[in-house]
């Protein structure tokens, strides 16, 4: 199997200097859904799930390209700011490439599967006292003066790997298809899927691309009402970020491709988490069931999905969130082990 680096090599700014790093990224599963196509009345859904990437998510598309590029530059340390998933994947690849990692994290804001990863893969955490915008305006002010790379979505390196995903779709399918439903936080990823759909297509790959739905969390939802928030706050911690870096880029994808950006509620992102793991049996994190609420909600308000194509983005692993996990469900029955105590209950149902 070819690696991403390999692979789009020709739509990459791979040269023959760059170096062929790989931990197993990309190359995800596209699922159709069961339950929720029939209920939602599409003609087609299916789910990409980005939570199978190496470090469970979509991150590792954007990062194996920066990080390659970093090291072909000569640089030794690369730096970013985080709400976990982005420091799991810088963490992760600079562990491959002897590059020294320094991640700043809001702290006590992370969910606890990214921070033990952070961990393990061997980079220096720097929690502060503040939110994911503060942090990126910390390390974009420490690159400026210092040899270290930024890895976050402003390096454009990030974008350009990110935007594999959009490929792998239209390869799968045939052809673009008519929504792509995509959480935004700092607004890269959606800036990166349209570029993909849209070269591809201008390559012959494609004859047609998607209308761009990007939802935020409602109480960090800056595009949507058209300012910075200076406190963002969702359950949603992955895209609890109050002045998105890519704003630009997701409002053009939107206006392009005729497509919306919309904000969920905590509710409704915890109702499409809920129906995503007993329904689908896809176990996302928070922040990636908004793609699901926001396909719901737009249903609801009355958008009809009939013989439509609609892939939603399920960005992240539901794993890297116990905490929401197990709070958002019933708690397992406790009893004695007792056969008889056992069966009764199975009896039950
Ligand atoms: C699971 O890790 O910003 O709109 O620092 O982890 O491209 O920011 C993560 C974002 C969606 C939003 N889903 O993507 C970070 C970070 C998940 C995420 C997003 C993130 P962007």
């Amino acid at each position: 199997m070819p690696c991403l680096l390999e692979k789009y090599r020709d739509f990459l700014p791979v040269t023959p200097q760059t170096p062929i790093i790989t931990i197993g990224e990309a190359d995800t599963p596209l699922v159709r859904s069961r339950r929720l196509e029939r209920e939602i009345g599409c003609g087609e859904l299916y789910f990409k799930l980005e939570g199978c990437n190496p470090t469970g998510s979509f991150k590792d598309r954007g990062m194996v390209v920066a990080v390659a590029k970093a090291v072909e530059a000569k640089n030794s340390a690369i730096i970013c700011a985080s709400t976990g998933n982005t420091s799991a994947s810088a963490a992760a690849f600079g562990a491959v490439c002897s590059l020294t990692v320094f991640v700043v994290v809001p702290k006590g804001n992370i969910a606890l599967g990214k921070l033990a990863q952070a961990l393990v893969y061997g980079a220096r955490i720097l929690a502060i006292d503040g939110n994911f915008d503060k942090a990126l305006e910390i390390v974009r002010a420490i690159t400026q003066k210092h040899p270290i790379t930024l890895v976050n979505s402003l390096n454009p390196h990030r974008i350009e790997g990110q935007k594999t995903a959009a490929f792998e779709i239209v390869d799968v399918l045939g052809d673009a298809p008519d929504y792509l439903f995509i959480p935004v936080g700092n607004a890269g990823n959606i800036t990166a899927y349209w570029k993909g759909f849209v070269h591809y297509k201008q390559a012959g790959k494609a004859l047609n691309t998607p209308k761009m739905m990007g939802f935020e969390a409602e109480g960090s939802a800056a595009i949507v009402r058209g300012k910075a928030i200076a406190d963002p706050e969702t359950i949603a911690s992955a895209i609890r970020i109050g002045n998105p870096a890519s704003w630009k880029g997701a409002v053009a994808a939107r206006d392009e491709s005729g497509g919306v950006i919309d904000s969920v509620s905590d509710d409704e992102i915890l109702d499409a988490y809920k129906i995503l793991g007993t329904q689908e049996g896809v176990f996302g994190e928070p922040a990636s069931a908004a793609s699901v609420a926001g396909l719901i909600k737009q249903r609801n308000n009355g958008t009809d999905f009939s013989n439509k194509r609609v892939v939603c983005v399920i960005t992240g692993t539901g794993l890297k969130d116990p905490d929401t996990a197990i709070k958002s469900a019933m708690p397992p029955t406790e009893l004695p082990a007792d056969l008889e105590t056992v069966e009764r209950l199975v009896l039950q149902g």
